[in-house]
């Protein structure tokens, strides 16, 4: 598996706990796929569309035999799975799997944006990034400046036991 790419997750609709798991399970049990490290799950306000409920956040680090595009046509079927309806731009969802790095590479296709081009902005993205990617020497720019982590709240350690729940086999 020698591509290495993070994901962000993220859930506003329903059991998000859940949802967060559920795409969890089928990345890792993708034979192309190997999961790697998962973060905490972060509870965050929502940013964008601010009318719309709390999120759980979290991101994986995978390696992967597949290329972006690939892995995002992976994405997009565990979105799909998972009764992801997209309507409102930024709005409410069961299911967001955004790749946010892939490899050391900049991709620029109609489909695909990589790194994701709103990440450094954003701490629901970067705390949980950061969490698992601290000492990572292949990151296309240092995670040192992260955002204020205002709005973005520990929901579920990693180590704790309902997030082992996430990892186990
Ligand atoms: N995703 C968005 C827009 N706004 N806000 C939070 N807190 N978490 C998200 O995952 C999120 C968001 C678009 O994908
Ligand atoms: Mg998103
Ligand atoms: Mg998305």
């Amino acid at each position: 598996m020698e591509n290495s790419a993070y994901i962000s997750l993220g859930s506003n609709m329903g059991d998000r706990f859940c949802y967060l798991k559920m795409a969890v399970q089928s990345l890792k049990y993708n034979p192309k796929i190997k999961l790697v490290n998962c973060s905490s799950i972060y509870e965050t306000d929502p940013v964008g569309y601010e009318d719309q409920d709390l999120f759980l956040n979290m991101a994986v680090e995978v390696k992967t035999v597949l290329t972006a595009q690939e892995l995002l046509e992976v994405c997009l079927a565990v979105e799909l799975e998972l009764g992801r309806k997209r309507e409102i731009k930024w709005g409410p969802r069961t299911i967001d799997l955004d790749i946010l790095l892939y490899n050391q590479e900049n991709i620029e296709t109609e489909t695909l944006i990589i790194p994701h081009p709103r990440m450094q902005e954003r701490a629901f993205v970067m705390v949980p990034l950061f969490e698992i990617a601290e000492n990572a020497s292949t990151l296309p720019f240092s995670l040192e400046k992260i955002p204020e982590s205002e709005g973005v709240r520990i929901w579920k350690r990693k180590n704790g036991e309902d997030v082992f729940e996430l990892t186990e086999s």
